[in-house]
């Protein structure tokens, strides 16, 4: 059973949906430049997304009418503040505060999360993450953020998957910025990100001192493959441990959670990445682990691990055949069950579930519906297995859908649709899909029509 204040709730970010507006203000981002590259596989770009910035308040009566409780949306920095250091942009101020009285109205209790990727370019041009004044300068967006809508809001996520900023962003080059930076330059930006969250942490619990402020990274959760204890304990090893791959490290678990909540970095990884890493003092540890209330984890699919003969990792094939999303994510169920047991086994803070959810090839059926009843079936799997870690005493707050509504998906543009509700781009009309329906029971029982 899910207890009884939990969280239920749809996702979404700013720059997959907003769009723009003449009159808006807004400064660059790093999506922006990274767009009229030709990046982006339908060659599209986030100009008009979903048109939020203008439909908003269509949005939010159709979150109530969904029985949505509760709305995770990301403030783009570079809106706010368009150099990202210099001066608040008072268009971007008006329109948020707008948008957080407006979904209070509607009975939806707004989430904000300050970074879901889209940086100043100014800042990027400046070195981004791997410049060591970043920290300070997230500082003052979060002092910004905290200034302007604090009073409006009870629930903060400082960053969005920060594995996805450095590994597809400066790794490997997928994502905006597209770099392919050293390790050594990678694990530094890294270390500031995470600096830049404890002083965002910092600054927002004297800005808003009763929010509660968590932090949402993600992975790809190792699952044991059967229920034997030693496959169990070599799952587990892999899920905090490393890929033997180094281009991989950005997808770690622990490099990016045992700072925040133990304040130390994982021993596997000092001792992995000894040639590569900077100096890493007393204080900046404390600056990152700032206490904070709960474990976000956008959790998507796993892989299955097994133990061999000597107990060591083995990564068990999967079956011919299996099922994918249209993103090409294998279907695993299980992961939102092993996932936050294990999260919860070793860090003991709340889980939130801050993404989760599929892409589909929804279309309008003649009836105008859009009958998803694949991602019906896959939403009840997985969070049947949510609540099966909850029954067995992890302690899960919530669960936020990703995403509302069909949106930018990256360089994927506008090909994959992971939405409740179905956008008709061309027309921008919204249609609540079956799943939206269905979802809307879930969240009315708590669960127990699963
Ligand atoms: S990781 C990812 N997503 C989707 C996105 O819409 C959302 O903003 C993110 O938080 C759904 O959840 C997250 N999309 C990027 C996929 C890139 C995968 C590239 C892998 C290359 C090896």
């Amino acid at each position: 059973m899910f207890r009884d204040d939990f969280v239920w709730g749809v996702a979404a970010s700013a720059y997959q949906t907003e769009g723009r507006d003449v009159n808006d203000g807004a400064g660059v981002s790093i999506w922006d430049t990274f767009v009229s590259k030709g990046k982006i596989a339908d060659g599209s770009n986030a100009d008009v997304a979903c048109d939020m910035i203008h439909r908003y308040k269509e949005d939010f009566a159709i979150m109530k009418t969904m029985g949505v409780k509760a709305y995770r949306f990301s403030i783009s920095w570079s809106r706010l503040i368009p150099d990202g250091i210099g001066e608040v942009n008072e268009a971007a101020v008006s329109f948020y505060r707008d948008m957080l009285i407006t979904m209070r109205e509607n009975g939806i209790k707004p989430f904000i999360t300050l970074f879901h990727w889209e940086y100043p370019q100014a800042l990027e041009d400046k070195g981004g993450w791997v410049n060591p004044e970043s920290p300070k300068w997230f500082e003052r967006y979060a002092q910004v953020v905290g200034d302007n809508f604090a009073d409006l809001c009870d629930d903060f996520i400082t960053f969005n998957e920060p594995q996805c900023t450095i590994n597809l962003g400066y790794v490997r080059g997928y994502h905006a910025p597209g770099k392919e930076l050293p390790l050594k330059d990678t694990l530094f930006a890294a270390h500031n990100l995470l600096k830049a969250h404890g002083l965002a942490v910092k600054v927002l619990r004297q800005k808003a001192p009763n929010a509660r402020i968590g932090y949402a990274p993600t992975c790809g959760v190792a699952y044991p493959a059967s229920d034997a204890p030693k496959d169990i304990e070599a799952a587990k090893r892999r899920y905090f441990g490393f890929d033997e791959d180094l281009a991989n490290w950005g997808w770690n678990v622990s490099w990016f959670l045992d700072p925040v909540i133990l304040g130390r970095y994982p021993q596997e990884g000092i001792d992995l990445f000894k040639d590569d890493l900077f100096e890493i003092t007393k204080e900046d540890m404390e600056l990152i682990n700032q206490p904070i209330d709960f474990i976000g984890q956008n959790i998507y699919n796993g892989y299955p691990i097994k133990a061999g003969d000597n107990g060591e990792i083995v990564y068990e094939k999967r079956d011919r055949g299996y099922n994918q999303t249209a993103m090409g994510w294998p279907i695993t169920p299980s992961c939102l069950y092993w996932g936050p047991k294990f999260l919860y086994e070793r860090y003991h803070k709340d889980i939130l579930i801050t993404e989760n959810g599929m892409a589909c090839c929804d279309y309008p059926a003649p009836d105008s519906a859009i009958h998803d009843g694949e991602r019906i079936a896959f939403l009840d799997k997985y969070i049947s297995n949510l609540q099966k870690a909850a029954d067995e005493g992890a302690s899960i707050m919530g669960y936020f859908h990703w995403s509302y509504c069909d949106n930018f998906e990256w360089t994927d543009g506008y090909t994959k649709r992971f939405g409740l509700v179905y956008v008709d781009y061309p027309s921008l009309k919204r249609t609540i899909k079956d799943s939206g329906f269905w979802f809307k029971e879930v969240m009315e029982t708590n669960g127990k029509n699963l």
